[in-house]
């Protein structure tokens, strides 16, 4: 495909990016793709200059775009680009545009015939696009009289204005499977590895059968040609013993982490089915980061507990009961909890503090990226139930240390507040 890489260091556990979705920037030249890449990134990928032309080759950039999370953004050339080898460049813009997810079609208000040829391209190949009227921040100055372009969404890259919205779009526009990361254990577990899986029996247990993430996690592993034994917490000692050598990975069920973290080696990798499970279906960095919010409650804080779903309450629920005895905790006196069950948008409401959500296993990773959209708009932070229970057990860090991006998005969020 001709696409230079960027000289970004791999990162080393992050997703591959055959599982990224692929979004590319286009427009003609000048309109302030590179910037608007910029913009996105937090920092400055692409050359941005005043002179068209500036970006010659596709330039592919891996990055987190919270909360979408990881993807990989195409900056090109301008599709107007003229000359023998303006035209090379056409061609190459145009063949980068094979096997993108998404577009961003980037205009500096105009509506002529570059960005009609390019919104004709994108539709021809079915590739969701959102029109990015870009330089917004010059609306009564040199730029011609913009037309009225339908849905198009307002953005200055220059100032970073509005550039939440444009990820809150592609989390709307990106196909499903763009943005689904089907294996839980991806990237985990060495091929011919050995994971341990701790489960415990409570009341809270189905009775004849394991819950859904447990399930899948044991596919997952013979998948990937790795074996995992199954253990109880009370067993899970006295089943290392047995070993030869330590497992490859522990994963554990959030109610037992801190007992599990301190029954295990410290150099053995170790998490959460949650926190799997937040990997998959959300942007476990935001998730992560989120989690530092809890740190600062204080008494008389709202803080939304949403569930997709709307299940029957259990004895000793983890939404009803047990977060808020953990949020009481974090906050050294009483917390105001509103608890928002099932799948119809809910609207939160303005003196929120921080949303839990739980992992969400019967929407979609796009509902639940939306959901994340949705509160990063209000600025609201989100956390799930899987990594509130790692942090109200101490032991988060710990939780994801297998996953350096969310590890450091969390201590991040913590060093900031
Ligand atoms: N005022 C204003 N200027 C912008 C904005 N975004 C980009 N620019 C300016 O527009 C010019 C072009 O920006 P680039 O990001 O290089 O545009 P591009 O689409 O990548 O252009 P080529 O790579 O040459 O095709 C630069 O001088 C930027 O500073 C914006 O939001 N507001
Ligand atoms: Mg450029």
């Amino acid at each position: 495909m001709g696409v230079a890489e960027n000289a970004e260091p791999q990162e080393g556990r992050g997703a591959p990016r055959g599982l990224r979705p692929h979004i590319a920037l286009v427009g003609r030249r000048n309109a302030g793709k590179s910037a608007l890449l910029n913009a996105l990134a937090g920092q400055p990928v692409s050359i941005v200059s005043e002179t068209p032309g500036t970006t010659t080759d596709p330039v592919a950039k891996t990055m987190e775009l919270s909360p979408l999370g990881p993807v990989v953004l195409l900056d090109t050339a301008g599709i107007d680009d003229e000359g023998a080898l303006g035209e090379r460049r056409v061609e190459r813009t145009k063949n980068a545009l094979r096997g993108v997810d998404a577009a961003l079609l980037v205009t500096d208000g105009r509506w002529d015939a570059p960005e009609r040829e390019l919104a004709g391209l994108l539709a021809e190949r079915q590739i969701p696009f959102v029109v990015v009227r870009n330089k917004a921040d010059l609306e009564h100055a040199e730029l011609p009289e913009a037309e009225t372009i339908h849905g198009a969404l307002r953005v200055s890259a220059l100032k970073g204005e509005g550039v939440g919205a444009v990820v809150a779009a592609l989390a709307r526009i990106l196909p499903e499977a763009a943005l689904r990361q089907p294996p839980l254990l991806a990237g985990l577990m060495p091929a011919g590895g050995l994971a341990a899986l701790v489960v415990p029996l409570d009341s809270g247990a189905p009775k004849g059968r394991l819950i859904q993430p447990q399930v899948q996690t044991i596919r997952d592993c013979l998948d990937g040609r790795a074996s995992c034994l199954v253990t109880t917490p009370g067993e899970y000692a006295a089943m290392l013993e047995r070993l030869a050598g330590p497992p490859d990975l522990v994963i554990c069920d959030s109610q037992v982490v801190r007992e599990t973290v301190a029954a295990t080696p410290h150099h053995v990798p170790l998490t959460t089915f949650s926190i799997l499970m937040a990997r998959l279906k959300g942007d476990l960095a935001a998730l992560a980061a989120g989690a530092a919010a809890l740190e600062g409650l204080r008494p008389g804080d709202t803080v939304v507990i949403q569930e997709g779903c709307s299940h029957h309450p259990q004895a000793d629920d983890i939404g009803r009961i047990k977060l808020p005895r953990l949020l009481r905790a974090l906050a050294g006196g009483d917390v105001n909890v509103v608890m928002a069950a099932g799948a119809a948008f809910f609207a939160y409401p303005a003196q929120a503090r921080a949303v839990i959500h739980c992992g969400g296993c019967v929407i979609t990773r796009r509902q639940m990226l939306e959901r994340m959209a949705e509160a990063r708009a209000r600025r609201l932070p989100m956390t799930n139930y899987g990594v509130a229970l790692s942090l109200g057990q101490g032991v988060l860090e710990r939780a994801l240390s297998p996953f350096p991006e969310a590890l450091a998005a969390y201590r991040a969020a913590r060093e900031a507040q």
